[in-house]
C-alpha cells in the first residue's frame, strides 16, 4: 500500500451538486440505482473518476446512453466532453456479507450504513471525497414486513406502498454534505419521540429508534439530545436546521456513533441506558456521545473537512465542544481531571510511540487508522488552549465567525486558525505548531526566591517522533500561581504565561515568604511537566492547592515519585507520603466525594511504565499492589468510614453527589480489598448482593474477579444469568474477567474466547475481550510472551472480517520500546508474525509495519 500525503491535495475534478439514490433493499440483494448530476471544476480535459469497491455494476448511462464500463486502478473512468452531464449507475450489492461494517450491512436484523471516512463507495460509485459537497434525494423501498420503518438524511417528502408487500419512502436534504455523512436505515423499529423548539422557534421532531424491548432504555439519551440543543444555541448561537432529528441505535458498529445529517446512528451501547444495566460511567459516556453527534451538525456537517488530514478540524473542535457541555452539566473540576486521564492514557503513549502524529497528520495509508486520541483529544485540547490565550469571548467570536464564513464549505484547520486571529487580533503564527509538530512537550520549571521577588526559569522540549527528528520551541500557554509555603494562600494569583521560547524566565515581584509553584493549572496545556520541588512542596500542594485540577496533580507526582523509586531501586516503597496524602483526603470534610475518588487513585501501570525506560511489567505492577495493600492496611479505618458514608447514596439518583458518592464507594471497596483480602471479599459479595444499580455490582464484581476465580465464582454465574439478554451487559462480563491482573488471566480469555456468547464479527464483544486484555498490563505482558502470541492471532483473525476494528488492538503490542528487553522481543516477534500473514488488509499492515519500525 502507499502512502497518502496532505501536500498532494488537489481541488476535485468534477463536482456532484445532485444526487438521486433508489434502493431496492434486501439483505441479500440490494439494488442501487444512481443518478449523479456532474459538472466539470476548472479548464481541464480530465474524466470522470469514481470510486467503488465491492460493487458488482450492471448498467452505466451518460446522459441517458448506455456506456461500456472501464476501469482504471479500480476506480470507474468515464470520459466525459462538455461542462455538465448526468450519470446513472446501477450496482448490486450484498449488505448480509458486509462483516467490514463500512458502507451498507445487516445488524441484528436492520440495514444500516456507516460511511465515514470511506464507505460511501461501498455502497454506490461516487467522488468518496469530502470536499464533493452534493443535495440528496433519496428513495428507499423494502419488504414491509421486514422493514417497516425507511430512514435517510434529511426531511421525509413521501411514503406508500409498492408491489410485492413492499413500501417506499422517499427523504431529501436540502443541505449539500459530503458522502459520508449519507445514511440509511430499514428495520423493524420503535420510536422514542419528542420534540424541541428552537431558539427561533422552529419545531423539531426528534426520534430515537430502537428494538421495542430496549425503548424504555432510551429516556437518558433523549433528555440528553435535548440538553445539547439547548447548550449548542447558549453556548455557541448554534440552532439545529431540519425538521427531524432521529438516532439509530445498532448493535455492530465500528465507531461509537456517527453524525450522518439528521440521522445519527449509533452503537447500541451510547445510547440504552439506565441505572439497572448501564454504570455511572456509561451513562454519562451516553450523554456525552448524545452532544458529540449532536454537535457535529454544525462543526462537521455544515461546515466539514476538505480532505482527511482536516480531521481534527471537526473532531478536536467537537471533543472540545461535547466536554464543554459535560463540564456545565455536572462538576467541571471532576470533569477536567477525567479529561486529562483519558488524555494521559490513551494519547500520551501515542505521542511517544512509533505512532506519534502531529493532531493534522502529513500522510497515512488507511484513514480509518486516523480516528486516533492524538487527533480527537490532542485536537481539543488545543482548541482549548486557544480559548485560553484569547480568552472565552474572542474565542466566541472566532467561532462565529468560523461557522458564518465557512455554511457549507469543507476547509482545512488553518481556516479555523485564521477566524480566530481575525476575530480577536491574535498573532498565532506560533501557535499552528500545534497542528504540525507531533509529541508531548516536557516543560522543566524551577522557582528561584531571592530578596522579595521571585523567577520561574522555563524550559521546554519537544521530543523527536517519527519523520520529525528535530522540533521548534511551541507556544504554551501556561497558567501559574504561587502558594505561600507557610499560610497555604495564594500569594501571587493565578495568570497565565505564554512560554514561547526554548527557555524563558518569567518575576513575580513582592514574594515575601518561601513560596511553592502550581503550574498547568486546569491542564492548561497538554505538556509534561517537571518542576523541581522543595522538600514538603507537593505533599503541600497536594493537602491544598487553590486549583482543584492541580490539587490532584500534585498527589499523582507524589504517588508517581515513591511508586517509580521503588520500582527502579529494588527495594521495597516509602509509603509514609502516600498515606498521609490518601489518609487526609479521605478524612476531608470539604472535598467532595467524586474528586476524593480520583485522588485516592493511584498512577496506573500504564502511565508507570511510561515514565520508566524499559520497564518490568511484573515489577511495576507488584510494587503498585504493594502500596495498594498498604494504603487499604494503614488506613483500614478511614477507608470504612468513607465506604459506610458513601454507601448512603441514592440508587434512584443520578445527581452529580450521588455518582461521585458510588464512585467513591467503588474505588475505597477497591483499597480495603487490597489491604484485607477476605474482609473485602465479604464486602464486596455483599454489595453485589445487595446492588441496586450497575455502577454498585459491577465495581463490586470487579473486585471479587480480582481476588480470585473461587470467590467470584458465584457472582460471575449471577451476572451472566441475571443480565444474559442484555448483550451490552454481557459485554461487561467478559471486559471484567479479561481485566484481571496477572498471569493467568490469559488461560481465563482462552475459555471466555470459546463461550457460546463470544464472537468475533461483533465489535463491542471482541473489544470487550480483546481490548480488555491487552489494557491490562500484568496480564498481557506475560514473561512467556503467551499473550501477545494471543493477541496477534485475534488480530490475524479478525482482520479477515472487519480490517477497521481488528486494527485498533495492533498499538498494545507497538509498546515495545517501553518494555524490557526480554519481552520487547517477543513483542516484535508478534508484530512480525503478523505482518507475514497473506492478505492482510491495509489497516493492519499500516499500523504493524509502522510498530516496528
Ligand atoms: N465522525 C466519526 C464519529 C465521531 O467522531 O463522531
Ligand atoms: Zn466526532
Amino acid at each position: 500500500p502507499t502512502a497518502i500525503r496532505r501536500e498532494d491535495y488537489q481541488a476535485p475534478d468534477w463536482l456532484v451538486p445532485e444526487v438521486e439514490l433508489k434502493f431496492g433493499l434486501d439483505p441479500a440483494r440490494t439494488v442501487v440505482t444512481a443518478r449523479l448530476t456532474v459538472k466539470r471544476n476548472g479548464g481541464h480535459d480530465r474524466p470522470l473518476e469514481l470510486d467503488g469497491e465491492e460493487l458488482e455494476l450492471l448498467s452505466l448511462k451518460v446522459d441517458g446512453e448506455k456506456r461500456e464500463a472501464r476501469f482504471e486502478d479500480g476506480r470507474l473512468v468515464v470520459d466525459l466532453t462538455g461542462a455538465a452531464a448526468t450519470v446513472e449507475t446501477e450496482v448490486v450489492i450484498a449488505p448480509e456479507k458486509n462483516s467490514q461494517l463500512m458502507g451498507l450491512y445487516a445488524s441484528g436484523g436492520i440495514l444500516c450504513t456507516q460511511c465515514e471516512a470511506e464507505g460511501f463507495r461501498r455502497i454506490t460509485f461516487f467522488p468518496d471525497r469530502p470536499d464533493v459537497l452534493s443535495r440528496y434525494r433519496v428513495r428507499l423501498e423494502a419488504d414491509k414486513a421486514r422493514f417497516p420503518v425507511l430512514l435517510a438524511n434529511g426531511n421525509p417528502v413521501e411514503e406508500g406502498e409498492a408491489e410485492d408487500g413492499k413500501h417506499f419512502a422517499l427523504w431529501e436534504d436540502p443541505f449539500p454534505k459530503p458522502c459520508y455523512l449519507f445514511a440509511i436505515v430499514a428495520g423493524d423499529l420503535q420510536c422514542n419521540a419528542d420534540r424541541f423548539t428552537t431558539m427561533s422557534g422552529r419545531e423539531v421532531e426528534l426520534g430515537i429508534w430502537v428494538r421495542e424491548a430496549d425503548l424504555p432504555k432510551t429516556r437518558l439519551a433523549m433528555q440528553a439530545l435535548k440538553d445539547s440543543m439547548a447548550w449548542d444555541e447558549r453556548t455557541y448561537g448554534r440552532e439545529y436546521d431540519l425538521d427531524r432529528f432521529n438516532i439509530v441505535a445498532v448493535s455492530d458498529f465500528n465507531f461509537g456513533a456517527m453524525e450522518n445529517k439528521g440521522l445519527n446512528i449509533f452503537n447500541t451501547r451510547y445510547v440504552l441506558a439506565d441505572p439497572e444495566t448501564a454504570s455511572d460511567g456509561d451513562i454519562d459516556a451516553v450523554a456525552a456521545v448524545v452532544a458529540h453527534e449532536y454537535f457535529h451538525n454544525w462543526s462537521g456537517n455544515r461546515v466539514t473537512c476538505r480532505d482527511w488530514f482536516q480531521l481534527s478540524l471537526k473532531e478536536g473542535l467537537t471533543v472540545f465542544r461535547d466536554q464543554g457541555f459535560s463540564e456545565d452539566m455536572g462538576s467541571a473540576a471532576v470533569q477536567r481531571i477525567d479529561q486529562v486521564r483519558t488524555l494521559r492514557a490513551a494519547q500520551f503513549p501515542e505521542d511517544a510511540g512509533p505512532l506519534a502524529h502531529p493532531i493534522r497528520p502529513d500522510s497515512y495509508m488507511e484513514i480509518a487508522n486516523f480516528y486516533t486520541a492524538t487527533v480527537y483529544n490532542k485536537g481539543a485540547e488545543v482548541i482549548r488552549m486557544m480559548r485560553t490565550i484569547l480568552g472565552s469571548e474572542a474565542y466566541r467570536k472566532g467561532t462565529d465567525l468560523y461557522f458564518e464564513r465557512h455554511d457549507g464549505q469543507a476547509v482545512t484547520c488553518e481556516d479555523f486558525v485564521a477566524c480566530m486571529e481575525e476575530a480577536s487580533g491574535a498573532d498565532l503564527r506560533q501557535f499552528r505548531l500545534w497542528y504540525s509538530q507531533a509529541g508531548t512537550p516536557t516543560v522543566r520549571a524551577r522557582l528561584e526566591q531571592v530578596d522579595g521577588g521571585a523567577t520561574l526559569h522555563l524550559a521546554q522540549e519537544v521530543p523527536p517522533t517519527p519523520g520529525q527528528p528535530a522540533k521548534q520551541p511551541m507556544a504554551i500557554p501556561l497558567k501559574v500561581a504561587l502558594i505561600g509555603a507557610d499560610s497555604g494562600r495564594e500569594i501571587a494569583g493565578e495568570r497565565l504565561v505564554m512560554l514561547e521560547r526554548a527557555e524563558q524566565s518569567i518575576s513575580f515581584a513582592g514574594i515575601d515568604e518561601p513560596a511553592f509553584l502550581s503550574i498547568n493549572r486546569g491542564f492548561s496545556a497538554p505538556v509534561i511537566v517537571e518542576a523541581d520541588r522543595k522538600p514538603g512542596e507537593i505533599e503541600a500542594l497536594a493537602a491544598g492547592d487553590s486549583d482543584s485540577f492541580a490539587r490532584f496533580e500534585a498527589g499523582q507526582e507524589l504517588m508517581i515519585r515513591d511508586l517509580l523509586a521503588a520500582i527502579t531501586s529494588g527495594g521495597p516503597v516509602a509509603t509514609d507520603a502516600i498515606l498521609t496524602a490518601v489518609g487526609a483526603t479521605l478524612r476531608s470534610q470539604s472535598l467532595d466525594p467524586a474528586f476524593k475518588a480520583d485522588a485516592i487513585a493511584l498512577p496506573s501501570e500504564s502511565l508507570l511504565t511510561d515514565k520508566l525506560d524499559r520497564a518490568d511489567p511484573a515489577r511495576v505492577h507488584a510494587v503498585r499492589e504493594e502500596v495498594r495493600r498498604a494504603i487499604g492496611n494503614a488506613l483500614k479505618d478511614d477507608l470504612s468510614r468513607a465506604y459506610t458514608q458513601a454507601s448512603a447514596a441514592d440508587p434512584a439518583s443520578l445527581s452529580g453527589a450521588d455518582k461521585g458518592l458510588r464512585r467513591l464507594r467503588a474505588a475505597t471497596l477497591a483499597l480495603l480489598a487490597a489491604g484485607d483480602p477476605q474482609f473485602g471479599a465479604g464486602l464486596a459479595q455483599r454489595q453485589y448482593d445487595e446492588a441496586r444499580t450497575m455502577t454498585e455490582r459491577q465495581s463490586a464484581l470487579m473486585v471479587l474477579a480480582m481476588l480470585g476465580p473461587d470467590i467470584a465464582a458465584k457472582a460471575l454465574d449471577d451476572f451472566y444469568a441475571r443480565f444474559e439478554d442484555d448483550p451490552l451487559v454481557i459485554d461487561k462480563w467478559f471486559a471484567v474477567q479479561a481485566s484481571v491482573p496477572g498471569e493467568a488471566t490469559l488461560a481465563a480469555v482462552e475459555r471466555l474466547q470459546s463461550q457460546p456468547a463470544f464472537t468475533m464479527s461483533n465489535p463491542n464483544r471482541l473489544r470487550a475481550l480483546a481490548g480488555s486484555f491487552a489494557g491490562t498490563p500484568s496480564a498481557f505482558h506475560r514473561a512467556d510472551g503467551l499473550g501477545y502470541d494471543w493477541l496477534a492471532e485475534v488480530i490475524v483473525a479478525a482482520d479477515k472480517l472487519n480490517p477497521q476494528t481488528a486494527a485498533r488492538f495492533v498499538a498494545p503490542l507497538g509498546r515495545w520500546r517501553k518494555i524490557e528487553e526480554g519481552r520487547a522481543a517477543k513483542m516484535r516477534g508478534a508484530l512480525q508474525r503478523i505482518l507475514g500473514e497473506p492478505g492482510l488488509s491495509k489497516d493492519v499492515f499500516e499500523l504493524a509495519s509502522k510498530s516496528l519500525g
